[in-house]
């Protein structure tokens, strides 16, 4: 088995260590729901592999990845409700509120983000992170997640913004920004935040241009279909080189991440 799958059945693993059933279980269920269900889990994946190639501890970061793809699944649920996208099926079966009403989507996506923050304050969660490490992951998290980052983007997107680049950087690559820098601070390499959120920056500029030329809209529809493929085509050049230049030999997870986004266009 090779190591994404290896880590991905890991993630899996420890998604159902850290949210065991409790009551009320209702909201139990309606947070599990989305969580359980099988996503690429893109994002685990990404914040483990950096911080493997930088010598990180592999279980800290998946538990890190873990957090994030709550966040992750906490923004899928509140996106699709009535009062955003009001869309009735993600993942090919019906969304979290036409599940369990609006009002328990609603608590189900808050109790995700905070549960997502409980578990990593919680005293020896992590094994080989500073006390000073800890707080620096859990505000780097927040930041990218809230105003500055992906709550921003929405409000954002939902107030007609029209620079969608604009946009895209908050909704979207804000949180791909949060997983290569908790790589980084995993793997003790706070030095490397800059170069680490330049990088996630991209990938989360790849990924919403894909979708969008997937889905035929965003900067497909501004761009046109040779153009949003150009540009897709040097995002990718150039993540793939930086990605060669960060992390050197110790790259290909990263790469084939890169590689799994840009082939779903090509
Ligand atoms: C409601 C606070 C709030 C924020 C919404 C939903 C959202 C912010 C941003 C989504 C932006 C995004 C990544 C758009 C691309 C559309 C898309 C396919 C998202 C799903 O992400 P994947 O593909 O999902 O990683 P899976 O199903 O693999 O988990």
């Amino acid at each position: 088995m090779d190591r994404l799958s290896l880590w991905k059945d890991r993630i899996e693993d420890r998604l159902r260590e850290l949210l065991v059933p409790q009551q009320p279980q209702e909201l139990f269920e309606a947070m599990a729901y989305y969580l359980f269900q099988p996503g690429k889990r893109v994002r685990p994946l990404l914040t483990v592999a950096v911080a493997s190639s930088l010598g990180g501890d592999e279980e800290d970061a998946i538990t890190v990845g873990c957090a994030i793809e709550m966040i992750h699944n906490y923004s899928l649920i509140h996106d699709d409700l009535p009062a955003m996208d009001n869309d009735d099926f993600r993942r090919g079966l019906p969304s979290c509120h036409r599940k369990f009403g609006e009002a328990m989507a609603v608590l189900a996506g808050d109790a995700l983000l905070t549960y997502a923050f409980e578990l990593m304050s919680k005293e020896g969660v992590f094994r080989t992170l500073s006390p000073e490490e800890v707080v620096k992951l859990i505000n780097t998290i927040a930041v990218k997640s809230g105003i500055g980052g992906m709550v921003g983007g929405q409000a954002l997107d939902i107030g007609g913004e029209e620079n969608l680049e604009e946009v895209n950087l908050k909704k979207t690559a804000a949180l791909f920004e949060a997983c290569f820098i908790s790589g980084g601070i995993v793997s003790h390499r706070g030095d490397l935040f800059k170069e680490l959120e330049e990088v996630g920056r991209e990938f989360g500029l790849l990924f919403q241009l894909v979708d969008d030329i997937l889905d035929r809209d965003g900067f497909y529809d501004l761009l046109g279909e040779e153009r949003s493929m150009l540009k897709a085509e040097e995002l990718y050049r150039s993540l793939t080189h930086r990605a060669g230049v960060l992390f050197e030999e110790r790259s290909q997870e990263i790469k084939n991440l890169i590689d799994m986004v840009y082939n779903r266009v090509t």
